[in-house]
Parts: structure tokens; C-alpha cells; sequence
């Protein structure tokens, strides 16, 4: 049995964060297909697993941790890889996992969400939804022209927090060409070894066509 357990499904950005990590690092580890599409987080089984119905949940020994922040800290405390040495850039990961979960997943996600799974074609959310997810883009990639990774010119958590979405431009209608600080970071996350796509790394891609 592998030492840690992910819940996961392949169309999660917010579970590859962790799934990437784990690979990172070179981790025992395996998934556990969480059958989102047919509403298993919104079972009373899988709250009983995670009271905030959501994946990724990492499953070690009795221990189960959520959000997928917390996931990326404990790993990186547990491998001694991508986590800060130091107090400053202990709270610069902190500052830009958050700005991630509240202001770059969080967007992209939805509009992913609404644009590619429920296929909602353009609307007045997805058009307020573009224009938040876009505005974090910017912000990023003004960040990037900085330096290399989010806290400077090494990887850590605060890159793999970020990415979770950004590996597909295509289904949220975006082009790396607008914003080549990114296109460029993705593709040095994507040359560290062990890295590999959302839809390789986890279970469930592609869904099944519908009846
Ligand atoms: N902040 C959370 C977000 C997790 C999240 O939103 N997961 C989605 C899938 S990408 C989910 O499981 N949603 C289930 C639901 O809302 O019912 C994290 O970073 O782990």
C-alpha cells in the first residue's frame, strides 16, 4: 500500500496542486478517483471524509488533511523540498498561495468551469468572471518578470499553488502569448523532473460522453 492517498479526478487544478507536488518529490503515493461529475463530494460517505466536500484530501496512516494549501505545506515540511528557509519566505509563499486561492484559482476555476464542463458558452457571469481571472494574470505576470518563480529563482509550493489551472489556456480562452512571463514559467515547471499534465497525473480524463 503507498504511503499517502490522494482524492482526486483529473479535471481538479485544485488537486493537481497536490498530485504535482507529490511527484515532485518523488513521493509513495496514489489516487483515489473521486467521481465529482456524479455528485460523490456531495455524498454523506464523502463529507464523513471531508466535511467541506472538496478534493484533493491527503490520506496518510489515520491522518487525513484538506485545503490544498495545507496539503502543499505539510509535504513540503515532511520532504524538506520547495518550502521556504527562512521566516520572510515562509510568508512570501504564504502571501502568494493566498492571493492563488482567493484571486487566481479561484476565477479561473469557475470560468474554466462554466466555459469548458457546463459549457455555458459566453455570458454575464463568464464575462465577470474573464475580467477577474484576467486581472490576476496581469498581476502575475508583472510579478514574473521579477524573477524565475513566485519567490524568487527557485520553485516552491507558492508556483505549484498557482499552476493548478493554468496548464489549460485552452479551455478557459486564454493565450500565454498575452502574458509571456507565464508561458514561460509554466514551461520551467514543466521541465522539473517528475513533472507531468493534470490529465496524465490523475484519474478520470477524459469524462465519458454523456448518454
Ligand atoms: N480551496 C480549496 C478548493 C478545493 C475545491 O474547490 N475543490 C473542488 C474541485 S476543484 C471541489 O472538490 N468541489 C466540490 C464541490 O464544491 O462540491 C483547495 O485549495 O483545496
Amino acid at each position: 500500500m503507498a504511503e499517502y492517498t490522494l482524492y482526486c479526478f483529473a479535471q481538479s487544478g485544485n488537486a493537481y496542486k497536490a498530485a504535482l507536488m507529490l511527484n515532485l518529490c518523488g513521493a509513495d503515493w496514489t489516487p483515489r478517483f473521486v467521481d465529482y461529475f456524479n455528485g460523490e463530494t456531495r455524498t454523506p460517505a464523502y463529507r464523513a471524509i471531508n466535511e467541506m466536500g472538496e478534493v484533493p484530501v491527503l490520506e496518510f496512516g489515520a491522518r487525513r488533511l484538506s485545503q490544498s494549501g495545507v496539503i502543499l505545506d505539510y509535504l513540503a515540511a515532511r520532504f524538506g523540498k520547495f518550502g521556504p528557509t527562512n521566516e520572510e519566505e515562509r510568508r512570501e509563499i504564504l502571501r502568494w498561495t493566498l492571493f492563488d486561492n482567493h484571486k487566481l484559482t479561484s476565477y479561473t476555476a469557475t470560468l474554466r468551469f462554466m466555459m469548458s464542463l457546463a459549457k455555458t458558452g459566453e455570458t454575464p457571469v463568464t464575462e465577470f468572471l474573464r475580467q477577474r481571472a484576467t486581472t490576476a494574470f496581469g498581476i502575475l505576470n508583472n510579478h514574473l518578470a521579477k524573477s524565475r518563480f513566485a519567490i524568487g529563482e527557485r520553485p516552491t509550493t507558492a508556483d505549484f499553488s498557482m499552476c493548478g489551472y493554468l496548464y489549460w489556456p485552452d479551455e478557459f480562452g486564454v493565450s500565454w502569448s498575452d502574458y509571456p512571463n507565464i508561458g514561460r514559467w509554466l514551461g520551467d515547471i514543466k521541465a522539473l523532473p517528475g513533472w507531468e499534465h493534470p490529465y496524465t497525473l490523475m484519474p478520470g480524463h477524459p469524462l465519458p460522453a454523456k448518454a
